[in-house]
């Protein structure tokens, strides 16, 4: 007989019950590469009704780091919202959509929010993009958005490339100055500073830690690791205890935490400075258009007008009720979805 059992906390197995005899294979089974996702979600989408122009290939480039739980997620999502507009297919701008509400969370349109809250927020997010978009080994800035979703008055969201497997120093730097980019464009535009970058901050914070304890990234503390006892794969190699570091030792930690830190915002500060006018133009396009993508992120960085915009108006409960009586009656003209040009 043979017995499989998964789980995602093997740092706390008892070993008695990994010893030959028992549990003794152990199998590591990471997120899946891009094959692996391309193959996922032939899986879920086998029993959805696709358009012509869905390409798992390409959805499957644009999720890495997806789990095959987040993938079957993301067509559950994309199914829904075809749904809401009355398709009978679930097309490539279904999945774009999804991908957008997993990612960032729901939209919350409802919450109420004053002319002076949603000018901060756009200049909020305009220094995150600005920021992402100038320094070279950050992710690519693949929206940002000044609609309210879950907790947050608006979002700033980038994704690799392509699948990776591990991160540079370089970029771990580049991402601390992204997290800080927020607050510093406030900071210089508006004078006054408010509570909202709470989670930016802890972000910065625990990636400048990491780097310090984790990561071997600073000089100064070197190439020790500075955590928790963790198991590791192989039993014979254990890991690093907490707290079998001095008092020195800690405040060095803290120390060069806050040294990464402050680099990381006085070069984000003049590099917004010396940017001025983008920062302004992220901002006015943000207000006029709410959320922008990456081809309209790389035009106003680029000083160049914004690619035409198509916005499909999501029906509200009325007009589906109105839709579905007009169904009954028989009607032979069965209407779509609108697409209408923003602003309108
Ligand atoms: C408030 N909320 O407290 C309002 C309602 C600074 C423009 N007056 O950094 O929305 O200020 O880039 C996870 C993620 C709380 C948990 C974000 C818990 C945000 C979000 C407070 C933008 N975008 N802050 C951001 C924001 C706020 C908050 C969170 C969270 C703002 C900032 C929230
Ligand atoms: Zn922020």
């Amino acid at each position: 007989m043979i017995i499989i059992a998964a789980t995602n906390r093997p740092d706390v197995l008892d070993p008695a019950i990994l010893r030959p005899g028992r549990f003794d294979r152990r199998i590591n089974v990471p997120r899946p590469d891009l094959g692996g996702r391309v193959g996922i979600l032939a899986v879920h989408t086998k029993k959805v009704p696709l358009a012509g122009d869905v390409d798992l290939e390409i959805i499957a480039r644009g999720s890495p780091g997806f789990s095959g739980a987040d993938l079957e997620n993301l067509v559950n999502e994309a199914a829904l919202l075809a749904a809401r507009l009355d398709k009978d297919e679930v097309s490539m701008n279904d999945f774009e959509m999804a991908k957008d509400k997993v990612l960032m969370g729901s939209e919350r349109r409802s919450m109420v929010i004053n002319e002076e809250e949603k000018k901060r927020t756009a200049w909020h997010e305009a220094g995150h993009t600005v920021t992402g978009y100038l320094l070279p080994h950050h992710d690519p800035v693949h929206k940002v958005s000044i609609i309210p979703r879950g907790p947050a008055l608006g979002v700033t969201m980038s994704l690799p490339k392509e699948d990776r497997l591990g991160y540079s120093k370089d970029w771990a730097s580049d991402r601390i100055a992204m997290a800080l980019g927020g607050r510093i464009a406030e900071e210089l535009v508006l004078g006054d500073i408010t509570t909202g970058a709470a989670d930016d901050f802890r972000q910065a914070t625990n990636l400048a830690r990491s780097m310090v304890t984790e990561w071997g990234m600073s000089e100064r503390l070197g190439p020790l690791a500075y955590l928790e006892r963790e198991e590791s794969f192989l039993p014979f190699m254990p890991g690093p205890r907490r707290g079998e570091y001095s008092e020195k030792t800690a405040r060095e930690i803290d120390e060069e935490v806050h040294r990464i830190i402050m680099e990381q915002y006085n070069r984000v500060t003049s590099l917004l400075k010396s940017n001025q006018s983008k920062l302004e133009n992220m901002a006015k396009a943000l207000l006029e258009r709410e959320t922008l993508d990456a081809a309209e992120i790389i035009a106003v960085m680029e000083d160049r007008e914004l690619p035409e915009k198509k916005q499909v108006v999501i029906p509200s409960y009325a007009e589906k009720q109105r839709r579905g009586k007009e169904k009954r009656k028989g009607a032979l003209f069965t209407p779509r979805p609108r697409e209408v040009p923003s602003g309108s």
